[in-house]
C-alpha cells in the first residue's frame, strides 16, 4: 500500500537521521524531497506546497523543547504534518446502529459491507446485512455467498425490484440484530434517480451513519465526489477501497480529509479481512516505517513538561516567592545525569574561568543528599521552610537517615539561595535577561548552584 510514498519519505527521513546536524541547506533539502514523494503519490499540489512551507517554517523557527536534538525535532515536525494532511479519526462506536453504504458502480460497496460485518462480528456484536441493490442482477446473491463465508444472515426479497419496499421490511424483521448493514445500488455518476433513491432509503432506514465508499484508484477525483455525496445526501464517513495495488491512495486519503468528510476504514485487498479502521497517526508511523516514533513523541512530551516545570520555578523565584519545593523541584531536574554539568558550562561566569570536575561531582552528589532530606519533610515544611526548627529537624534528620547538621546545612543553603533571588531582583539587566530566556523557552538555571 503506498508504496513508493512510503520509500521516498523513509529515505528522507534516514537523510535527517544520518546528516550529522540540521541546519537551512538540510531543511530545503528535506522539504524539496518530501514535496517530490507526495506529488508522486498523487497528493494535491497545493496541499503537497502547503505542507511543505509549514515543516520549513516550523523547522526554522520553533525551538526544540530542551534535551531532544534538531533532528528528532525535525523529524516531529514532518510526522506532525503529515498526519495534519489526512484529518481527524473517526471513533468507530461499539453501539448498536443501522449503516447505510452508498457509492458509485463498483467501488466496492458489497465487499465493504461484508467487511464491516466482519469487523462488528469479531467484536462480539450481532449483525444481519441487508441487500438494497435492485439495480445489479445477482446482487442479493453476491452479498448472501459472502455472509455465508462469515456465517452472518443476509435480509433480502429476491426478485423484488423495489429498494425502499425491502428496506422497510428489513427494519421489521432484524429487530434482534445489534449492527444492521444496508448495501445499496450504485450508477455510473451521481444521477438524480439515484440521489432520489438515496434520500427515500435514507428517511425509510434512519441509518446511524452514511458511509461513501470510494475506489482509491480515483486518486484526487475522491475528494470531488465525497464533496458530491455529501451535499446530496449527507454522509458521515468515507471508505477508501483497493489501497492495495494503487499508487494513488495518497492522493485519495488526502482529498477526501480536505471536505472535512473523515475517512472511517479503508479497505486493502479483496479478502474480508482486508480492512481496518483508519487512523492517520498510525497510517503515517507505518508509512514512514518507524516503530518507535510513538516514543520520540512522547518523550517530546514529557520534556515539553519539564521545561513548563522549570519556567514555573523561574516566574516564582522572580516573583520573589521561593520555597523548598521550588528548590526540590530544580534539584530534581539538576539529579539528571549531565544535565548539571551542561548547567554549568552554560553560565558566562563559568565559561569563563576553568570549570572544576570535582566540583561538578561534589555538587552531583550534594544534591542527591538533599534530595532524601526533602523526601523526609512534610508539605507544610516544604512550603513555608521558616518552621523547621529543633524538634522538626530531629525528626527530619532520624527519617532521612542523616545528622541534624546535615539538614541545618541544607536549610542554610536554601536561605543563601534565597537571598541570592532577592539580589537578582535588585539586579534590573540580569533580570531582563532571565525574562528574555524564559520568553525564547531556553532557560539556563544561572547562579542557582
Ligand atoms: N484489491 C481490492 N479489490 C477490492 C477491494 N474492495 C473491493 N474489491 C473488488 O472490487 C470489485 C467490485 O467490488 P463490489 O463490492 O462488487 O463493488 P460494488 O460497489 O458493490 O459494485 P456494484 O454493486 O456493481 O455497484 C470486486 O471484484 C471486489 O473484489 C479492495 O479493498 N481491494
Ligand atoms: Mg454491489
Amino acid at each position: 500500500m503506498l508504496d513508493s510514498l512510503g520509500a521516498s519519505l523513509r529515505d528522507t527521513i534516514r537523510k535527517i537521521t544520518k546528516a550529522g546536524y540540521v541546519d537551512k541547506a538540510l531543511i530545503k533539502e528535506v522539504v524539496r524531497d518530501i514535496q517530490r514523494a507526495l506529488l508522486k503519490g498523487d497528493v494535491d499540489v497545493h496541499l503537497a506546497l502547503k505542507l511543505s512551507k509549514n515543516v520549513e517554517r516550523r523547522a526554522l523557527e520553533e525551538k526544540p523543547p530542551s534535551g531532544m536534538s534538531y533532528r528528532d525535532f525535525l523529524i516531529k515536525i514532518i510526522y506532525e504534518e503529515l498526519i495534519a494532511i489526512l484529518g481527524k479519526e473517526k471513533e468507530i462506536r461499539l453501539k448498536p446502529q443501522k449503516i447505510m453504504l452508498v457509492g458509485l458502480y463498483g467501488q466496492g460497496k458489497t465487499t465493504t459491507a461484508g467487511k464491516l460485518a466482519k469487523y462488528f462480528h469479531d467484536k462480539g456484536l450481532s449483525v444481519v446485512m441487508v441487500a438494497c441493490d435492485v439495480h445489479r442482477p445477482a446482487a442479493y446473491d453476491q452479498l448472501k455467498q459472502i455472509g455465508e463465508k462469515l456465517n452472518i444472515p443476509v435480509f433480502g426479497i429476491p426478485g423484488e425490484r423495489d429498494a425502499r419496499k425491502i428496506a422497510k421490511e428489513a427494519i421489521k424483521k432484524t429487530r434482534d440484530y445489534q449492527i444492521k448493514i444496508f448495501d445499496t445500488s450504485g450508477r455510473h455518476a451521481l444521477e438524480d434517480d439515484l440521489i432520489q433513491e438515496m434520500e427515500d432509503l435514507k428517511k425509510i432506514i434512519e441509518p446511524d451513519e452514511i458511509f461513501l465508499v470510494l475506489d482509491a484508484t480515483i486518486g484526487q477525483q475522491a475528494g470531488k465526489q465525497a464533496k458530491a455525496f455529501h451535499d446530496a445526501v449527507g454522509i458521515t464517513g468515507v471508505i477508501i477501497t483497493k489501497m492495495d495495488g494503487s499508487a494513488k491512495g495518497g492522493g485519495a486519503l488526502s482529498a477526501v480529509a480536505t471536505t472535512g468528510a473523515p475517512v472511517v476504514f479503508i479497505g486493502t485487498g479483496e479478502h474480508l479481512e482486508d480492512f481496518e479502521h483508519f487512523n492517520p497517526t498510525r497510517f503515517i508511523s507505518r508509512l514512514l516505517g518507524m516503530g518507535d516514533l510513538e516514543t520520540l513523541l512522547e518523550t517530546a512530551k514529557k520534556l515539553e513538561i519539564e521545561e513548563e516545570k522549570t519556567s514555573k520555578v523561574m516566574e516564582r523565584m522572580m516573583s520573589g516567592k521561593f520555597n523548598l519545593k521550588d528548590m526540590y523541584d530544580i534539584w530534581e531536574q539538576m539529579a539528571k545525569p549531565g544535565i548539571l554539568q551542561k548547567l554549568l558550562y552554560s553560565l558566562p561566569f563559568y565559561r569563563m574561568g576553568e570549570i572544576d570536575k570535582n566540583l561538578v561531582e561534589e555538587s552531583e552528589e550534594k544534591i542527591r543528599r538533599y534530595r532524601v532530606i526533602l523526601d523526609s519533610m512534610t508539605y507544610e515544611e516544604l512550603e513555608n521552610p521558616e518552621i523547621i526548627k529543633g524538634s522538626r529537624i530531629r525528626r527530619i534528620a532520624i527519617g532521612s537517615g542523616k545528622d541534624e547538621q546535615e539538614v541545618r546545612n541544607l536549610l542554610k543553603e536554601y536561605h543563601k539561595m534565597k537571598r541570592m533571588m532577592k539580589e537578582m531582583r535588585g539586579n534590573r539587566k540580569l533580570m531582563r535577561a532571565l525574562r528574555r530566556q524564559l520568553k525564547g523557552g531556553n532557560i539556563d538555571l544561572q547562579g542557582l548552584i
